[in-house]
């Protein structure tokens, strides 16, 4: 879409049209998820909403530098991964809406639907347990010298767990290409930050397996795009793991039967005027641009396609009951013939 908005003017630069593109995607994805929001009041999302609002620049930021085949695994928060990794919003909603032309055909809610055609594992119900798999994505890419990187996102709760210790020992250990990126919003569902850890700064944790932890602003794009413009070329270039820290706030409950009455009021008022899209909107308008024009031109295209996207998934049908069983199992490897096992070690495995 910024192409578009671009030509009215004809000074733009590469990077003038880069910072236009990312601030679009920051207002689709809340554009999107606000949608989804409304939709679940309505009866129409199967499962689950978790929304993300108030977390896109964490998104819009950490996926940006990403390159075609890098691996990514979302948390259950991150709707906006899918749709920055090239997911037809249409197909998104179909899935938020259990319909046949969804990630899974209709055999899930958000959670569990990845889409592999992209490189997106599905966020998974077991908080953390996606960070050993985008580890073991890293090790076959270091192990195919593949100059894909993978990236795991988790929140601050799920920091407290085993798995996401041992993905990072590991990783650590086999300096593994992979960025483990922490969507630190202080509370895990109804449990606030300084009754989950007994430190600041999940970054902190990096070190003690060997790498680096970085914390940054999760509020603010460019902060975001800057630290992981940073580490990803390292990552990338065979230094090892990193992990970025983004610290931020959700503006709506941990799903949307939460109605966060733990939270202070105060507190998400001060959180809401830190709002990221407009802060970014003050980068651009300091920077000359005409905010309003581009805010209306950029809303208009937001509600086109998520518009599209929910007639889509409302003129899909719901699964055929025959499918059930289908795309269940992968299909079962190819038996290993004498001559097919020729070159192995003895057959062992
Ligand atoms: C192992 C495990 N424990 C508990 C839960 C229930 N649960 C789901 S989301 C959530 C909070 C997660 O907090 P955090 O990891 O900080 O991510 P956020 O939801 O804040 O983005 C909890 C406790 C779960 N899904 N898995």
């Amino acid at each position: 879409m910024p192409e578009s908005i671009a030509r009215g003017e004809p000074e733009a630069s590469p990077r003038i049209e880069y910072e236009l593109q990312l601030y679009y995607w920051m207002k689709l994805i809340r554009a999107f998820e606000d949608r989804v929001s409304r939709l679940h009041r309505q009866n129409k999302i199967v499962g689950g909403v978790y929304s993300g609002a108030g977390q896109e620049a964490i998104v819009t930021g950490i996926c940006a530098p990403l390159r075609d085949g890098d691996f990514v695994a979302p948390l259950h928060r991150d709707m906006g991964v899918f749709i920055m990794r090239g997911v037809e919003p249409g197909r998104l909603m179909a899935q938020l809406m259990g319909k046949e032309t969804g990630l899974s055909r209709g055999k899930d809610s958000f959670l569990h639907g990845g889409d592999m055609a992209h490189f997106v594992f599905g966020s998974t119900s077991m908080l953390g347990s996606s960070l050993p798999v985008a580890v073991g994505a890293a090790l076959k890419f270091k192990m195919k010298r593949d100059p894909n990187i993978a990236v795991a996102f988790f929140g601050e709760g799920a920091s407290s767990r085993g798995d996401v210790h041992e993905a990072m020992n590991f990783a650590g250990v086999h300096k593994l290409p992979v960025l483990f990126v922490c969507e630190n919003n202080r509370y895990a569902y109804s449990t606030p930050l300084e009754k989950q850890m007994a430190i600041e700064d999940v970054a902190d944790r990096a070190e003690a397996y060997g790498f680096k932890g970085h914390v940054c602003s999760g509020n603010d794009l460019l902060a975001v795009l800057e630290v992981t413009e940073r580490v990803v070329d390292k990552v990338r270039a065979g230094e090892g793991p990193a992990l970025i820290e983004c610290k931020t706030y959700r503006y709506r409950g941990h799903s949307e039967h939460d109605a966060a009455l733990y939270r202070d009021k105060e507190e998400l008022i001060e959180w809401e005027s830190r709002d990221p899209i407009p802060r970014f909107e003050f980068y651009l308008e300091k920077k000359g641009h005409d905010i309003k024009r581009i805010r209306e031109q950029i809303d208009g295209k937001t509600h086109q396609v998520v518009q599209e996207a929910v007639d889509y998934a409302e003129r899909s049908p719901l699964p055929d009951a025959k499918e059930v069983l289908e795309d269940l199992y992968a299909p079962p490897p190819a038996p290993v013939t004498p001559s097919s096992n020729s070159n192995s070690n003895n057959g062992a495995r």
